[in-house]
């Protein structure tokens, strides 16, 4: 469709899902994320495959002056943006309260929030005024706490709050908001989560049909396709297996 679209966290799981399917879809898409390889790895197969342009910035989302310094000097022939993806996110550490590490908390807030809002503020001066759309992914964590998900839960919710402020602040320039609350998903998510130990992480969506990330780049897709005037505004999403954060059925 010949849009410009900022993906953050695009080496792995939703992110690089979405870059996927706006690159199929004719659109330019601008990846992120810390892991460089994969960017390259990504912006060569996305562009030989779909013939669209692919701009790879590799920054940190925590190191705000690389997040502003990345994105200010986006070069004049990418601008303006269509959409933004505030997807670059982790957990981290699944533990009690009095247990958590305070290492694994800050670096949740400083991904998840802060990390968000430096690359918002940042890429708001290059955002299409009217019609342009800014896709933050949230979280069924950011809707309900659970047990040992305090800090994690903490910086969804965070993500619902920000989502709603930005909407508010945003109406007079016409941007659309849109917060996308999943739930479980089999990604990296969980590897990250339970910091390499894989068994534990594939435990996580064993006995039942988990969401994968097409399902969420699909959903993203189909938003930030319709007619300017209408914003979905939040969308909690699960597998059928799972209702709430509580609720899961395995076999
Ligand atoms: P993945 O681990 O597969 O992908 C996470 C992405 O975020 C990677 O591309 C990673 O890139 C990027 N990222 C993480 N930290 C940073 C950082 N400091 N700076 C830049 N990029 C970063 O997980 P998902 O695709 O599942 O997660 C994507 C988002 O979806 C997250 O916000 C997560 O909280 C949320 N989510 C996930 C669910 C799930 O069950 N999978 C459910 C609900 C929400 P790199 O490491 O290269 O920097
Ligand atoms: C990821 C889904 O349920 O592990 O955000 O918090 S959950």
């Amino acid at each position: 469709m010949n849009r410009t679209v900022l993906v953050t966290g695009a080496t792995s799981g939703f992110g690089k899902a979405i870059a996927e399917k706006f690159a199929a879809a004719g659109d330019h898409i601008i990846i992120t994320g810390r892991r460089e390889d994969r960017l390259k790895a990504l912006a060569e197969t996305l562009s030989s495959t779909h013939g669209v342009n692919i701009l790879p910035l590799t920054f940190d989302v925590m190191d705000r002056t690389a997040v502003f310094e990345n994105i200010s000097a986006i070069p004049e022939s990418w601008r303006p943006l269509d959409i933004l993806v505030n997807n670059a996110g982790l957990a981290l550490g699944r533990d009690l309260f009095e247990e958590a590490s305070l290492d694994d908390w800050e670096t949740m807030i400083d991904t998840n929030l802060k990390g968000l809002m430096y690359v918002t503020k940042a890429a708001l001066p290059l955002l299409n005024t009217e019609g342009s759309h800014i896709f933050n992914m949230g979280s069924i964590a950011g809707k309900e706490v659970y047990e040992k998900g305090n800090g994690y839960c903490a910086t969804k919710h965070a993500v619902d709050a920000i989502s709603k402020a930005m909407r508010i602040d945003l109406l007079s320039k016409g941007v659309r908001v849109t917060a996308v609350h999943p739930g479980a998903a089999d990604t990296e998510f969980s590897n990250v989560r339970f910091k390499g130990n894989d068994a534990i992480a594939a435990s996580v969506y064993a006995g039942y049909e988990p969401l994968v990330a097409e399902n969420i780049a699909d959903i993203v897709h189909y938003c930030a396709g319709l007619p300017p005037h209408v914003c979905i505004n939040d969308l909690v999403v699960t597998c059928t297996a799972q209702a709430n954060s509580f609720c899961l059925h395995k076999k």
